[in-house]
């Protein structure tokens, strides 16, 4: 029955009716911010709507109050107010339009009588005084009896446009705040207005000009909607710290050029798991005092516990133990989609290591990262992946049940709870929800890898996750199109997905790797996907909905019974892919290689980018193509800064970085004794959806790449989540083995360097011999180092030898320009120095790195 129209309609006011909207989210489309309430009255959003559970017993209409803050209201306009209302007894409630703190004058105010059937409400008033902050306020106090009150399309329409939001982004001089790599790509964007190229100053650490150039004017960027150049400084290849850019008298935030600048961001982009576990106290040995917790969604009080969950009512009649794995994101929700992928790219950064020639496992490796289980003689990497991969399993369908083998959807909470919230402290009542084909076949896919990367080090864990992948093949195959229902969305987030073509590609494909049987091959030769580059590899990005790609990076990179044409098939998706994002990353303002159709950044867009990065960076390892090292890195200081709002989506990470990610218990911003969220942790970025109401009041016509504040409750653009952290820690792990030369080494093994020195006051002599301990003749050789402390070359022998500052370069003499195999070359020189005169320790032949010894 339609709402009946109540309250009466003052004679009209000019233009009221016409205004525009000052409510935000006022048919609570968008979950119940920014409105709030007394803390005796609960409200939740219930079919639409917003209601109250209002308590017994208070004296004054405002001892429970559900209201909206920060209205901004003209003196002299007129506005009208509407609103729809019912309760479960007849009520009279007071209507406040008022000020927001002391003395409450009010502009509005009116007593509506609320009756069991919804009616609507109209009131017009003209606004005394200005007040941007203004308050509406249903106050609902003053009542014998309990009840519950209902509120939905609540507008306030007048007035002038909400004032238009200004982010502060700073310098327009855009960089990659971290640093880059000393021989890779260095570039950057400038915002202004200038048609004419304008003169750029590197400015090394001491202040003094490091290089000079000029910018390219590169036009209007339809990403930001800002005219900009571009400039360019990769021929800098000096390691410091501390380098600004200057252009126009405007300069940037400063960086570093240097060999070692992102091991951190791996090992840190990785301890986010750790820090998300559910089921394990966090371990202040391991993360610090501030970030130590208590175990949550065991079965302690107040949670009420993961480890007997039932179903929701229908669904099922048993119920699991589904303790352990990762929190998804700001919620406690337990994701078997969307676990599943992330758990597989935490797998693909060590199974990386296994398979590419320049990967390094050590970093990875054993007692090197924030695990408990460091010293177990397991990689530390897969300790964190199975705590998951545990998880996952624990979610299948026992066998004997009606859909045994398959994956429940998900397991969260029955309603959605508020911020903050430490994991032990959730109240609410944990269900299992429905079965889904896409998380079976989540569980398939990272059940196969987990087998045969688990296989050397724990062979029973191994067989477990092969026995569930297999089995949960053989399900997804016999139920293959049961969705998830889009509406499940209370308490969690729905993960909806209706087509399952790409999981079932992507769990075909690591079961073929896994087992080499041909019904897992004939299923990848089959899929619709297989060969299909745009399809399996989308220009947004693969993400938690679309997964073919995970399948045809293992095919491509991971040794299997593939044929050489067919292996070609999928290294030849991956190269066009790559060669796609690359050209994206080329013809971007900003460097980065994401360029969704009409610019459509969506929800988690920074995952797209770093996915796009994932492909590149296989692209790269396969073929050693620069041009994809140079898009993925391109990728990399958009996210660290060179970017339309100037920010650094990773915490911990560059000068002006998002450290107010919506998260339940990093919530520093509402909280001041809670931390911020652990340094290494990606937001969702720009997405111009805007869903939530921070960013509808704030990013209202937004540019595409600019749909991003960081503030804690616009989780539509800056929350944080397991599947955009994994293919973070994928990207640093690999950047942080390009490492110095930004380019692979050639084969480390391929010479040797001894180097000795006889020292005196002030002065010093240095030997050294290069051996080629490689197969072939080098010819011409040139050997580079830097020195640590103040050497002068002052004479040398048996090779050229410049030096420019601390960095020297030495050349063969006439008759020494070929080290044959097994063959060395020997020279000397005399130098100067005030100090210490330290041996270097670092040389490189020929541009890739030597072994000292
Ligand atoms: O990452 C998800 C994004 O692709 C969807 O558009 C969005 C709305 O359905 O949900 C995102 O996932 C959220 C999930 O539903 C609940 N946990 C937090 C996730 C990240 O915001």
């Amino acid at each position: 029955m339609g709402a009946l129209i109540a309250g009466l309609v003052a004679a009209p006011t000019a233009g009221a009716a016409e205004g525009p909207e000052q409510i935000t989210n006022g048919d609570f489309s968008a979950g119940t911010a920014p409105w709030w309430w007394t803390a005796n009255s609960s409200a939740a959003v219930v079919d639409g709507e917003l209601c109250a559970d209002v308590p017994a017993g208070t004296t004054n209409p405002w001892d429970a109050i559900i209201g909206q803050d920060g209205i901004d209201l003209l003196a002299g306009e007129g506005y009208e107010l509407s609103f729809t209302a019912h309760a479960t007894t007849p009520v009279t409630i007071r209507t406040t339009v008022q000020m927001a703190v002391e003395p409450w004058t009010a502009e509005h105010l009116s007593t509506d009588r609320i009756t069991t059937e919804p009616q609507t409400f109209s009131h017009t008033f003209t606004a005394k005084a200005d007040n941007d902050a203004a308050q509406l306020g249903f106050q609902t106090g003053g009542h014998a009896e309990a009840y519950t009150l209902c509120l939905d399309d609540v507008s306030l329409t007048g007035g002038a446009e909400p004032p238009v939001y200004q982010p502060d982004t700073g310098s327009p001089v855009r960089i990659n705040q971290v640093g880059y790599l000393t021989e890779g790509p260095k570039s950057g964007t400038f915002v202004t207005e200038a048609p004419q190229p304008l003169a750029w100053t590197l400015k090394a650490p001491d202040g003094s000009t490091a290089a000079t150039g000029t910018t390219k004017v590169f036009g209007e960027d339809p990403t930001s909607r800002q005219h900009v150049h571009t400039f360019d400084f990769s021929r800098i290849t000096k390691a410091g710290e501390g380098y600004t850019v200057t252009i126009a008298g405007e300069t940037s935030e400063p960086f570093s050029i240097g060999d070692d600048l992102y091991a951190r961001l791996r090992s840190d982009a990785l301890a986010y798991f750790y820090h998300n576990r559910s089921g394990i106290e966090i371990d202040a040995d391991l993360v610090g005092e501030e970030y130590a917790r208590p175990a949550g969604h065991l079965n302690a009080a107040p949670n009420q516990g993961d480890g007997d969950v039932p179903c929701q009512p229908g669904v099922c009649d048993y119920t699991l133990d589904v303790r352990g794995g990762w929190y998804d994101a700001g919620d406690h929700g337990k994701y078997v989609v969307n676990g599943g992928i992330s758990v597989a790219q935490v797998m693909a950064t060590y199974e990386r290591t296994l398979t590419a020639e320049n990967a390094d496992g050590e970093p990875l490796g054993d007692g090197r990262l924030r695990v408990p289980e460091r010293g177990n003689g397991t990689p530390d990497i897969l300790d964190e992946a199975a705590w998951q991969l545990d998880f996952l399993m624990k979610m299948q369908v026992p066998a004997g049940e009606e859909l045994a083998g398959m994956a429940h959807h998900k397991v969260h909470d029955e309603k959605w709870t508020g911020l903050p919230m430490l994991p032990h402290q959730d109240p609410q009542k944990r269900l299992l929800h429905p079965p889904s084909t896409a998380a079976t076949l989540n569980l398939a896919a990272a059940g196969a890898q987990c087998a045969r990367l688990f296989r050397q080090y724990d062979a029973a864990f191994a067989d477990r996750c092969l026995t569930a992948a297999t089995t949960a093949w053989q399900a997804a195959l016999a139920h293959p199109e049961v969705y998830a229902n889009p509406n499940d969305n209370v308490g969690g987030g729905a993960y909806e997905d209706n087509d399952v073509t790409d999981e079932f590609y992507w769990a075909a494909a690591e079961l073929f790797v896994t087992t080499g049987q041909d019904d897992y091959r004939r299923h990848v030769l089959d899929s619709p996907l297989h060969g299909d580059a745009d399809k399996v590899f989308p220009r947004g990005g693969m993400w938690w909905g679309g997964t073919a790609g995970l399948g045809a990076l293992s095919l491509a990179t991971v040794e299997n019974d593939l044929t050489a044409a067919e292996l070609a098939t999928v290294r030849s998706m991956v190269t066009s892919a790559a060669d796609r994002y690359a050209a994206d990353a080329q013809a971007a303002a900003y460097g980065v290689p994401y360029a969704p159709e009409d610019n459509r950044y969506v929800w988690g867009s920074n995952s797209g980018v770093l996915n796009n990065m994932v492909v590149l960076g296989v692209a790269h390892d396969l073929t050693g193509e620069a041009k994809y090292r140079d898009a993925l890195l391109g990728g990399l200081d958009y996210l660290l800064g060179r970017n339309p709002l100037n920010q650094s989506y990773v915490t911990g990470y560059g000068e002006r970085d998002s450290h107010n990610q919506h998260h339940r218990h990093w919530a520093h911003q509402l909280n001041p004794s809670l931390p911020n969220p652990a340094p290494g942790s990606v937001a969702g970025g720009p997405n111009v959806d805007i869903q939530d109401p921070v960013a509808q009041i704030k990013l209202r016509g937004c540019a595409p790449a600019m749909c991003y504040i960081d503030d804690i409750e616009s989780w539509a653009t800056n929350e944080i989540t397991i599947n955009w952290n994994a293919p973070l820690a994928w990207v640093a792990s690999y950047v942080d083995d390009l490492g110095a030369s930004g380019a692979p080494d050639p084969d480390p093994a391929a010479c040797k360097v001894s180097y000795t020195s006889d020292r005196w006051n002030g002065g010093f002599t240095s030997r050294v011999t290069v051996v080629n301990t490689g197969t072939e003749a080098i010819s011409p050789w040139e050997l580079t180092w830097s020195f640590a402390d103040d050497q002068r070359i002052t004479h040398h022998w048996s090779s050229r030898i410049t030096q420019t500052g601390q960095e020297v370069t030495a050349r063969p003499a006439s008759w020494n320009g070929t080290i044959p195999p097994g063959g060395s070359v020997a020279f000397g020189f005399n130098g100067t120095s005030g100090g210490r005169a330290a041996d270097p320790t670092a040389f490189k032949l020929n541009g890739g790195t030597c072994a000292l010894g």
